[in-house]
Formats: C-alpha cells, sequence, structure tokens
C-alpha cells in the first residue's frame, strides 16, 4: 500500500497549527501533527522540502521502518524541528494503520489498561479568589485533577495566567511580549495559594503547579519542601532540564514529586532523569518526541523505573495529538495524568474528532484509526498568524538566564 500524496496543511483557527495528511493509493488517508509554537514554519519547510518527497511511493505499512529511515537517515539527529516532523509522519502512519486493520490505535498498542484517561485542567487566576473560583468551576465539570497558577503580588503579569479563563493561549503577539519575573516574590506567595485550595476543597482532589522552568536546583528544592504539607501531585518544570543533574540536588531536599518534559524531543533527552529516578512523571509528547513509536519507547524506559506519563497538552498541540496521546495513554501499563485544555470551537470545526471528556475521563472514540480528521476545505479560511511566546526579563532587565 504505497503512499502516493503527502500535504503540509498550516492553519491558524485561533492559533497556528501544522498538520501532515498523507493518503494512499488505495484513498486510505492519515494525519499527523506537527506543530511547533511559534517555530512553526520551520517544521513546515522541513516536511515539505525534505520529507514529503521521500514519502511519495514508500509503503504505508511499514512504521518502524520509516521512523528509522527518517532519522537515521537525516544524519542530524534529534532537535524539536526534526522530532516534529517525524512524528507527523509516524502519527499518520499510526492512523492509516489502524483504518486498514479496522480497529483504533489504542487496539493496536496492546488494547485498554484502563476506563478512561485522567485528565487535569488549568485553574489559573490573578488573585486567590479568582483561583478558587477557577478550581471550583473545575471540580463542576468533572475533573479529578487541576493545575493552579496564580498572580504574584508586584508582578504585572504571570506566565501560565490567561485573560481568557477557557482558551489559554501564550503565544499572544507577532513579537514577543516581555514580562518580568521575581524569585524572591514567587517562592514568598505560592505555598499560601497551596494553602487556601486544599482548605476549601479537601485533600482528594489532585493539584499540580507548573514552575516554567523559572528556579535555580536549589531554589526548586526549597519549593518543593514548602508545597509538601499540601501534597501535590506534582511540581512541573522547577527548572530546565538541560542541566540533568540538577535534579539530582532538588531530590535530596524534597519528596514532592517531579515532572518534566514538555520541550524533550528524544529519549535522550530524559535517560538519565528516568534511569537515577530523579523524576515521577515524564511529560513527553506525540508531537514533539517523534510520534506514538519513540513516545511508547520513552514510556517503556520509564516503566521500567516507576516513571509514569504525564502528557503534555496545551492549546498548542492540535487535536491531532491529543487523539494521539489517548490512545497511548488508554494503553501503557505506567500512565499517570494527560494534560487537556479546551480548544476553541474554529480548531474542533477544523479537527473533526470524537473523543470525548466524560466525569474527569477522556475517551479516544472508537472508530478506526485515531478518530480524528482534518477538514481542509476549513483549514484553508484561517490564515498563518505569527505568534510568539513572551520573553522572561529579572527586575534589572537581564534576560532570565535559564
Ligand atoms: O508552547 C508552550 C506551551 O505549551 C506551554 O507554555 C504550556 O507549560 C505549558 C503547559 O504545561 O501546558
Ligand atoms: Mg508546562
Amino acid at each position: 500500500m504505497r503512499i502516493t500524496d503527502a500535504r503540509v496543511v498550516v492553519t491558524s483557527p485561533g492559533r497556528n497549527f501544522v498538520t501532515l495528511k498523507l493518503v494512499t493509493e488505495d484513498g486510505v488517508t492519515g494525519v499527523g501533527d506537527s506543530t511547533l509554537n511559534g517555530r512553526e514554519l520551520a517544521v513546515a519547510a522541513y516536511l515539505r522540502e525534505h520529507v514529503v518527497p521521500l514519502l511519495i511511493g514508500r509503503d504505508a505499512a511499514r512504521i518502524e521502518d520509516t521512523w528509522q529511515y527518517l532519522y537515521q537517515g537525516a544524519y542530524w539527529r534529534r532537535g524539536p524541528v526534526t522530532m516534529s516532523a517525524i512524528a507527523a509522519v509516524d502519527t499518520a502512519l499510526w492512523d492509516i494503520k489502524g483504518k486498514v486493520a479496522g480497529l483504533p490505535v489504542y487496539q493496536l498498542l496492546g488494547g485498554r489498561s484502563r476506563d478512561g484517561v485522567t485528565v487535569y485542567g488549568h485553574a489559573n487566576g490573578e488573585t486567590i479568589d479568582d483561583v478558587l473560583a477557577e478550581v471550583a468551576r473545575f471540580v463542576e465539570l468533572g475533573y479529578r485533577a487541576v493545575r493552579v497558577q496564580s498572580g504574584v503580588p508586584g508582578l504585572a503579569k504571570t506566565y501560565g495566567v490567561s485573560a481568557d479563563r477557557m482558551f489559554y493561549e501564550p503565544a499572544d503577539a507577532a513579537q514577543p511580549t516581555e514580562t518580568v519575573w521575581s524569585t524572591r516574590r514567587y517562592l514568598a506567595h505560592v505555598p499560601g495559594i497551596f494553602a487556601r485550595v486544599r482548605e476549601e476543597f479537601g485533600t482528594h482532589l489532585q493539584l499540580l503547579h507548573d514552575v516554567h522552568h523559572r528556579l535555580t536546583p536549589i531554589e526548586a528544592a526549597r519549593l518543593g519542601k514548602s508545597l509538601e504539607p499540601h501534597d501535590l501531585t506534582w511540581m512541573e518544570d522547577p527548572v530546565p532540564a538541560d542541566l540533568q543533574e540538577g535534579f539530582r540536588l532538588i531530590r535530596q531536599h524534597t519528596t514532592t514529586p517531579i515532572a518534566v518534559g514538555e520541550v524533550f524531543n528524544s529519549i535522550y533527552d530524559c535517560a538519565a532523569l528516568i534511569r537515577e529516578q530523579l523524576i515521577d512523571y515524564v511529560r513527553a509528547t506525540v508531537v514533539h518526541a517523534g510520534g506514538i513509536t519513540h513516545l511508547r519507547r520513552i514510556f517503556d524506559l520509564a516503566a521500567l523505573h516507576h516513571v509514569r506519563s504525564g502528557s503534555h497538552g496545551a492549546t498548542d498541540l492540535s487535536p491531532v495529538c491529543m487523539a494521539a496521546a489517548l490512545h497511548l495513554d488508554l494503553a501503557i501499563p505506567n500512565f499517570g495524568l494527560q494534560e487537556y485544555m479546551r480548544h476553541t470551537p474554529e480548531t474542533d470545526e477544523v479537527f473533526p474528532h470524537g473523543y470525548h471528556f466524560d466525569d474527569g475521563y477522556l475517551h479516544p472514540p472508537e472508530t478506526p484509526g485515531l478518530g480524528v480528521d482534518l477538514d481542509e476545505e476549513a483549514a484553508a479560511r484561517y490564515l498563518y498568524n505569527p505568534a510568539y511566546l513572551p520573553v522572561n526579563r529579572l527586575e534589572d532587565g537581564t534576560v532570565h538566564p535559564w
């Protein structure tokens, strides 16, 4: 079953997405997400110029072989652009394989390991009252796990705290917005927020917090320690994981669980973190970590070392990535949590999908393949719109150095 067409579609239904659609000689189609927030066109060009010409005429059934061919064949290994491009091909091939087999992709991955995929939502607000109201709203919607972010007194704008409650979007301008950061103000404020949330919502609700790579290891250790009484499910991205040994220091000081990995694109980004049990959840995703094939490899390594999955699922990961993630989440033994941020109605129109939320869980559809598509006519109505993530400066004007 040969691949006869491969189309790269860039669309912006509220935000930018890059999608690959493969077509086989029998007319079976498969879709893969390759969106890289703020660097979308680099991946689109990589796919169009360097990958599509290699795909035409290849056997669509050979998923592993195609992965190795694109990874080894590039010579220049890893990196977010390469791995997002390979991810799109891999995801689309799994979609095709499911359709040909007449099975949802999770069945090809070994079948269900659970009834549904537990997801967490984002409760964020400027003030403690805003935060409490947001947590209450997510609890009412049925969420069992909630990420909590709040404004920090003395800072004009805090990353992760959005103006629009339902559709959080940090890539907000054609030139990066510049925000000011103070570790002292942040560390003084955060534990009190969690004390109030626990007081109001009790001990059963799972609570999470994202540090967005803002701290040094010893600062992160202090934050983890101060959050211990509030029993977080995880403290996310406490430090950038470029420095993997930094996590040893955090681990020596706190039992607050650690999640990291939304910017990882390879198993080699987290091999030491997993083998040394320096983290508890690995947040790599289908789109940025080489597709279902490579992410499965990361999760299998993690399972050996009692590390769970906790995949990234912000709005810059398209419904195609979300659908693929749900199939994998349902099948692996060491699933932890899945992030879920609802997409806008415009995005849902461009990417019709069958997964649904019910009582705190997401469920992939039972239709063959991934159960998601790209409506190319609808996509054509939304032109690419350059948008970048903000840049963070310290109070003295220094670009945040890590
Ligand atoms: O593209 C960056 C966003 O996906 C990121 O800021 C979201 O940190 C994030 C999260 O945990 O969802
Ligand atoms: Mg994050």
